[in-house]
């Protein structure tokens, strides 16, 4: 009796958990535009890849990457005997996802080239599976990518062996590469705020001097950095002509670190398995790798890959979350009835959704372009609209994922909000993608100056591709021609509005038209995709996605923020500014 009675105060009810199963299983839209852009050979190839990396993820680096976030790194400053040693430690879990990316070739698939011009689309399938579950060594593996990318461009013949090391699928052999550019003044303004310097020696090579103030991956094997030449007179030359390019080792072959001091470890909102540092750069010996002066155009090549993964980052938790609630939708009853019977939760979930597949699309139509390049195969107009849509397509899908995100952890009632159950930690996560590799505002300007650098053409190149790829579309299938021609009329109005703007009026719009165009982008890659896969789904996103699409001439016509000075004084109302000795 006394045993009854105390368990139903415990009660016998519990909730079954969510899971994600295997990742690439349980994604039939991202199958479909495989297999849409692959040839049938090469899609049946990576296809069957994905298959066992999926479930590679569910039975094995999902555990890990539990593990990895549980156990974030610590740092020892000193030994135990007062000597500073500066030591970051990782969690063994850590260290088992560095040999694990090696192992899986998630930066090798992109430079073995085994599908030629394809082998983009086939790393960033990969990585997008990967990227959720992989504890956030995602994040030293897209600085990986980058570096990778930074020494195929500059072909030089000494770094080869670095080159093999950070595309190796030996985890004896693979390098991790960081890039160290954030400093105290200079965060988005790297041209003007970069104070380190470089001292050169008598061997050629030069002595850094400086402070990194944010450091992802302090546990890298190798940074690119920025640094200031002193010439011999011991002047540097400021703003981005004065920034060249370096690669440095953190360790000297005996292990000890490279005249370098851990000064912190960052306490961050999220990202907390990844070991992000301060750093003091104290006679860091390293090498220059850019021409001098040419440190921003060099590490730009790094940027547009990191930009790349931040993007497959913010859609890839997208994807995790709504795996997650579409699962616990059908596990999960209230008022009597399995949620997911519910229209309004249904709906809920495919706005979510659609976002994840109008970010699917956008990267993926990046990463077939990147792979056109690499193969020798882009078309001046494929090269344009890349430059243009890089950063917009960061900025769009980091800013919407956040929505779903927060949404997503809703489909879980209270249980979204409790830290072991591992929802907070996607949207803690996930904060950071529309802030590092550029902010939303910094990106929105990289846009308008692809556009300047290019005198308009960027925009025309994206205009007449989607004039010319929406006619495919209409040809096909007459009855979306209203989705089309909505398409194209927004871009026209947006072209034909932005040319008429004064260099600070398209500044101060620069986030309403980068958020347009990657909009009218994903709209147009959501039609072809409904067309040549023929799926109902497919079809019902792109007329849903196309619905929503914003009107551009109205928006644009509604900010105001140049001419008038009502906004200013909105925000500020009276305020000047408190001594910030305080
Ligand atoms: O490091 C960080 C964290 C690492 C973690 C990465 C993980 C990501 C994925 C994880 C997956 C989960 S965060 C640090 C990020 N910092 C930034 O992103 C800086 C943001 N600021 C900018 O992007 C600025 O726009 C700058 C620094 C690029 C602007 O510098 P400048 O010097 O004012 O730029 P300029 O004068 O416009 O350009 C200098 C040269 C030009 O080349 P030339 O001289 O040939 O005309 C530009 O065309 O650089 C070229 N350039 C570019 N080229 C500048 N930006 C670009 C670009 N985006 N693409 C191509």
């Amino acid at each position: 009796m006394r045993s009854a009675f105390r368990h139903s105060q415990v009660g016998s009810f519990f909730q079954a958990e969510p899971r994600i199963g295997n990742p690439y299983a349980g994604d039939k839209f991202l199958q479909r535009l495989l297999q849409r852009l692959l040839p049938t050979e090469i899609f049946s190839d990576v296809h069957s890849e994905l298959m066992r990396l999926g479930k590679r993820i569910e039975d094995e680096i999902e555990p890990l990457g539990i593990q990895c976030e549980m156990n974030p790194p610590t740092l020892n400053q000193t030994d135990p005997w007062g000597k500073r040693v500066d030591e970051v430690v990782t969690s063994p879990f850590w260290k088992r996802m560095k040999e694990i990316s090696a192992e899986e070739g998630i930066v090798a698939t992109g430079y073995e080239r085994k599908h030629g011009e394809y082998s983009r689309i086939h790393q960033f399938a990969k990585c997008l599976i990967f990227h959720p579950s992989s504890g956030l060594y995602s994040c030293p593996l897209a600085m990986t990518d980058g570096a990778a990318k930074t020494f195929e461009a500059l072909k030089l013949p000494k770094y080869n062996d670095v080159y093999s090391r950070l595309t190796s699928r030996d985890p004896s052999k693979f390098w991790s590469c960081g890039q160290w550019m954030t400093e105290r003044r200079g965060g988005s303004d790297v041209a003007n705020g970069t104070e380190t310097v470089a001292v050169k020696q008598s061997d050629g090579s030069f002595n850094l001097y400086g402070y990194k103030w944010f450091s992802s991956a302090t546990d890298a094997d190798i940074s690119l950095t920025l640094a200031r030449i002193v010439d011999e007179e011991g002047h540097t030359k400021e703003g981005t002509s004065g920034l060249s390019m370096f690669i440095l080792k953190t360790r000297n072959q005996d292990g000890s670190l490279n005249n370098i001091h851990v000064m912190k470890l960052k306490n961050k909102l999220g990202t907390r398995s990844l070991p992000t540092g301060e750093l003091l750069l104290d006679g860091t010996n390293a090498e220059l790798l850019s021409e001098p002066g040419r440190g921003v155009a060099c590490i730009s090549n790094m940027l547009t890959m990191t930009r790349l993964h931040n993007t497959t980052g913010s859609i890839s938790a997208m994807r995790r979350v709504i795996l997650l609630a579409r699962d616990y939708s059908m596990k999960r009853s209230c008022f009597g009835s399995k949620i997911s019977e519910y229209p309004l939760h249904v709906d809920t979930l495919a706005e979510m959704e659609l976002e994840c597949r109008a970010g699917t699309v956008l990267l993926f139509e990046l990463v077939r372009i990147l792979g056109l390049q690499e193969a020798g195969k882009a078309t001046e107009e494929e090269e344009l609209i890349f430059r243009l849509l890089t950063p917009v397509v960061k900025l769009f899908t980091a800013k919407r994922s956040m929505g779903v995100v927060s949404e997503g952890l809703e489909c879980f009632g209270g249980q979204g909000y409790i830290e072991d159950t591992g929802i907070p930690a996607i949207l803690r996560n996930n904060q950071v993608t529309p802030i590092w590799e550029g902010t939303t505002n910094v990106l929105s300007l990289d846009m308008l100056r692809a556009v300047a650098k290019s005198r308009g053409k960027a925009f025309l190149s994206l205009q007449s591709a989607l004039t010319r790829r929406l006619g495919v579309v209409v040809q096909k299938r007459h009855d979306l021609k209203p989705a089309a021609d909505r398409l194209l009329k927004e871009i026209e109005t947006l072209i034909e509005m932005a040319s008429k703007f004064e260099v600070s009026e398209a500044m101060a719009r620069a986030r309403i038209i980068a958020f347009a165009v990657g909009e009218i982008a994903s709209g147009m890659l959501l039609l072809e995709q409904a067309v040549e896969t023929d799926s109902s789904t497919d079809l019902h996103s792109a007329h849903r996605w196309i619905r929503n699409v914003t009107d551009v001439q109205k928006k644009l016509n509604e900010a105001d923020p140049v001419e008038s000075t009502t906004s200013f004084d909105m925000v500020f109302d009276g305020y000047v500014g408190i001594n910030s000795k305080l």
